[in-house]
C-alpha cells in the first residue's frame, strides 16, 4: 500500500509551504522541467473546463463569438502601439529560428493578442454594418515572469480567455464594460464561491493602452491581496494604431472603440487558497468535478451487504460525478483522508449498522458535520446541503475580505493596517506621483477605486483633494 501523507504545514503557520503541499498532493497541478511552467493535471483542469463553459455560455448570451488567432506576433506588429507595450517587452518571448536558420523577423509568442487581431479587424470592419464585433478566444498566453512563480497565480504560462470587442459608440462600448464585470462578479461569486472588491483601477495600475481599467480583487489568506478578472475600456487608442475605422450611415468615416477582457487559470489557484483548510483543499459544489464520494466500510462478513447497497446508492449519484470508493486495500480512515485533501464536498459513509437501519451518515467537507439521514431521502438530502455547503463557503470568504479592510486617514494608519496582514481603505488624489510615494513608503499599490463612491476632504497621503475610495494592499 502506498501511503501519501497529509498536509504538515498548517494554512494560518506558514501558507505559502501549506498552498504548495496542497496544490501538489492533492493533484492539482505538478512541478515540470520547465522553470515557471506547470502541469495542469486532470483535476484542476476538469475545473478549468467548467470554467470555460459557464463563462463561455454567459459571453455567448452577451452576442460574443469565439474564434482562434496565431500564437506568433511579428515584431512590427507588436510594436504598433508602443504605448502599450511599454513596461511588458522584458516579459516577451521570442521565436528567432527554425531549425538553425534564422528568421527574418523575428515572431513574438503572445503575451495578449491585441496586436495579431486588430491588423485583421482593420480589414473586416468597413461599415457600420460590420459592427458591435465581438469576439473572444480561448487559448494559452506566454509571459516571461522573473518574479518567483506561485502555481496557477503566477507563472510563464498560463490558459485564459481573452475578449476583443468594437463598437461604433463610446456608450455601446462603456454598456459592455458594465455587462462585463457584472458577469466576472457573479461567476465568481456563484460559482467560485469567492466575494471581490469591484472598481476602477488607478492610473498608475491600469492597463497602458485603455482609457480606464475595472477589475475583482481578492483577499488572500496571507493577507496579499490578488487581481481577478478584468475588463479594459480602451476608447479609441488600438482604432488610432492599427487603422481601424468605418463608415457611419452617413458615410462619414469614423473611428470605432473597443474593450478587451480575460479571466484566466489564476483564479484557481484564488479559489483554492482561500477555501483550502488544514486538511487540504476544500471545492465549492458547483465546480467541483466530483460532488460526492461514498464510502462503504468493509468487513468480512458483512461486506456483500454493505455493497449491494452501496451499488443501489451509486446509481443515484451520477448527478453529483460521485465516486463510489470499493477499493479494499485501503482503510475506511485512509481513504477518508484522500478525498478530504482533494476537497471533494461530501462524504457518504455506509456501514453495517446504517445498512440495518436504512441510512448512512453524510460528512460536509466544510464543516466536518456529520448528518445522518434516512437512504430514501439521500438524493435530496445532498442537494439541500451541496447548496449549503456553498452558501456557507461564500459568507466564510465574505467575512473574511470584510474583516480585512481598515479606513484608514494617514500614511502612517495605512502601514498599521498592512503590517496586521490588511488592506487600506481610503480617501485618495489618485495622482500617479502620489501613488509612487504611497508605494516607496509602505510598498501598497492600489487594488482600485469603488465606483459609487467619491473621495471625502482632502487625500490621506498628500495635500491634494480627495477624489476617490480607493483600496491599498500588498499584493501579487
Ligand atoms: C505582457 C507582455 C506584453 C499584460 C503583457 O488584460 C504585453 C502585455 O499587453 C500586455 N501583459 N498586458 C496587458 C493585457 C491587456 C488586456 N489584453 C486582452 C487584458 C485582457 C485581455
Amino acid at each position: 500500500m502506498v501511503k501519501q501523507e497529509g498536509i504538515t504545514v498548517k494554512k494560518d503557520e506558514n501558507f505559502s509551504e501549506w498552498y504548495t503541499q496542497t496544490i501538489i498532493k492533492s493533484e492539482m497541478a505538478d512541478y515540470t522541467a520547465v522553470s515557471g511552467s506547470i502541469v495542469y493535471r486532470p483535476k484542476s483542469y476538469a475545473i478549468w473546463e467548467t470554467i470555460q463553459r459557464e463563462v463561455d455560455k454567459k459571453l455567448k448570451k452577451l452576442g460574443v463569438q469565439n474564434a482562434y488567432f496565431p500564437l506568433f506576433i511579428p515584431e512590427k506588429y507588436l510594436m504598433k502601439e508602443a504605448n502599450h507595450i511599454e513596461g511588458f517587452s522584458p516579459e516577451v518571448a521570442w521565436v528567432t529560428h527554425a531549425g538553425n536558420s534564422k528568421l527574418d523577423e523575428r515572431l513574438a509568442i503572445r503575451p495578449t493578442s491585441e496586436t495579431i487581431m486588430y491588423p485583421s479587424y482593420a480589414k473586416w470592419i468597413r461599415s457600420w454594418k460590420d459592427l458591435p464585433l465581438k469576439l473572444n478566444q480561448w487559448n494559452n498566453v506566454v509571459r516571461w515572469e522573473f518574479k518567483h512563480a506561485v502555481p496557477f497565480l503566477r507563472g510563464r504560462e498560463f490558459l485564459w480567455n481573452e475578449g476583443h470587442t468594437v463598437f461604433a459608440k463610446r456608450e455601446e462600448a462603456e454598456k459592455e464594460m458594465k455587462d462585463i464585470i457584472k458577469l466576472w462578479d457573479s461567476f465568481c461569486k456563484d460559482y467560485l464561491a469567492l466575494p471581490s472588491l469591484v472598481g476602477q483601477k488607478s492610473e498608475k495600475e491600469k492597463f497602458a493602452g485603455a482609457e480606464y481599467t475595472w477589475s475583482t480583487e481578492f483577499m488572500m489568506p496571507n493577507g496579499k491581496a490578488i487581481q481577478g478578472p478584468d475588463t479594459h475600456f480602451d476608447g479609441q487608442n488600438f482604432a488610432k494604431a492599427f487603422d481601424i475605422s468605418f463608415l457611419d450611415e452617413n458615410e462619414k468615416k469614423q473611428l470605432p472603440y473597443q474593450n478587451t477582457w480575460a479571466i484566466s487559470t489564476r483564479m484557481m489557484g484564488v479559489m483554492f487558497a482561500i477555501h483550502g483548510d488544514d486538511k487540504g483543499l476544500v471545492l465549492p459544489p458547483k465546480i467541483a468535478p466530483n460532488k460526492v464520494v461514498l464510502i462503504p466500510i468493509l468487513f468480512t462478513k458483512t461486506k456483500d451487504k454493505v455493497m449491494k447497497v452501496a451499488k443501489d446508492i451509486e446509481k443515484n449519484l451520477k448527478k453529483y460525478d460521485g465516486i463510489l470508493d470499493d477499493r479494499e486495500d485501503y482503510s475506511a480512515g485512509w481513504k477518508f483522508n484522500e478525498w478530504e485533501l482533494k476537497g471533494i464536498p461530501i462524504r457518504v459513509e455506509l456501514g453495517p449498522k446504517d445498512v440495518e437501519n436504512k441510512q448512512a451518515v453524510i460528512v460536509r467537507r466544510d464543516s466536518g458535520e456529520k448528518i445522518v439521514v434516512k437512504l430514501k431521502d439521500i438524493t435530496s438530502s445532498i442537494d439541500k446541503i451541496l447548496e449549503d455547503i456553498q452558501t456557507s463557503l461564500f459568507e466564510k470568504a465574505k467575512k473574511a475580505l470584510y474583516n480585512s479592510i481598515e479606513e484608514v486617514e494617514t500614511i502612517s494608519e495605512l502601514k498599521k493596517t498592512i503590517s496586521k496582514k490588511k488592506i487600506g481603505k481610503a480617501n485618495w488624489c489618485g495622482k500617479i506621483a502620489c501613488e509612487e510615494n504611497i508605494k516607496a513608503k509602505t510598498s501598497t499599490k492600489s487594488l482600485n477605486s469603488e465606483f459609487n463612491s467619491k473621495g471625502k476632504g482632502k487625500c490621506f497621503a498628500c495635500e491634494a483633494k480627495s477624489e476617490y475610495v480607493t483600496y491599498f494592499g500588498k499584493s501579487y
